[in-house]
């Protein structure tokens, strides 16, 4: 089974169209794995998934996009449904950082960091990481530096989305410096 295939098609239905595929999110974000399949199966493709398989998807992803629990299973990051799931509030460590292609920068000084097609704005914890998102659409992109425990103080709410990936509302430019 091709199990990168599998994942991108579970987060397009899990982020972005869970009504194409007949499912209703939870305000978590969570699914019945049951509905999920039953969806699936209606694609020749994805006729014979089996639960099984997406605990195979997420041990063999690079990044930990979904979650298993209690029958259910669930984006960790990244939805664009119209009703915004909600989301752990959590206490940031000192910096985060977010990729960017160098063409939007100029931009996001002005207006600070804003979800765009997205619920929340995406930051990672590690450079390397943010240098990996901001390549999707720039060969060299730009990271930025985010003053998140500054702006936490400041009554700015962070949010879990996985062990790399910290969510947020909308970030300030008075938190942001460009790193590179
Ligand atoms: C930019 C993937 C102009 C922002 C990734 C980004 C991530 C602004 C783009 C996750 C702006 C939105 C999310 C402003 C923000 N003016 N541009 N004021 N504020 N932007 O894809 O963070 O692999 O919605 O810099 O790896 O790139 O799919 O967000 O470039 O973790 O699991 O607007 O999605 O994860 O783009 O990526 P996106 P993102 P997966």
């Amino acid at each position: 089974m091709n199990y990168q295939k599998l994942s991108k098609e579970i987060s397009y239905a899990l982020r972005h169209a869970p009504h194409e595929y007949e499912l209703e999110l939870d305000e978590y974000g969570w699914v019945h794995i049951e509905q999920l399949l039953h969806s699936l199966h209606e694609q020749p493709v994805w006729h014979n998934v089996h639960e099984n398989d997406l605990h195979i998807m997420i041990s063999q992803s690079d990044k930990k996009r979904h979650e298993i629990h209690n029958g259910k299973i669930r984006a960790l990051y990244g939805h664009s449904t119209a009703k915004k799931v909600l989301k752990e509030e959590s206490e940031p460590p000192e910096f985060l950082y977010h990729g960017t292609p160098k063409r939007f920068v100029a931009l996001i000084m002005e207006q600070g960091l804003i979800p765009k097609g997205r619920q929340y704005v995406h930051l990672s914890e590690e450079i390397e990481t943010a240098t990996q998102v901001g390549k999707r659409r720039d060969k060299q992109p730009a990271i930025l530096k985010i003053e998140a425990k500054k702006a936490w103080i400041d009554n700015v709410i962070f949010y879990h989305g996985n062990e790399m990936v910290w969510l947020a509302d909308k970030i300030d430019k008075q938190y942001i410096s460009i790193l590179e």
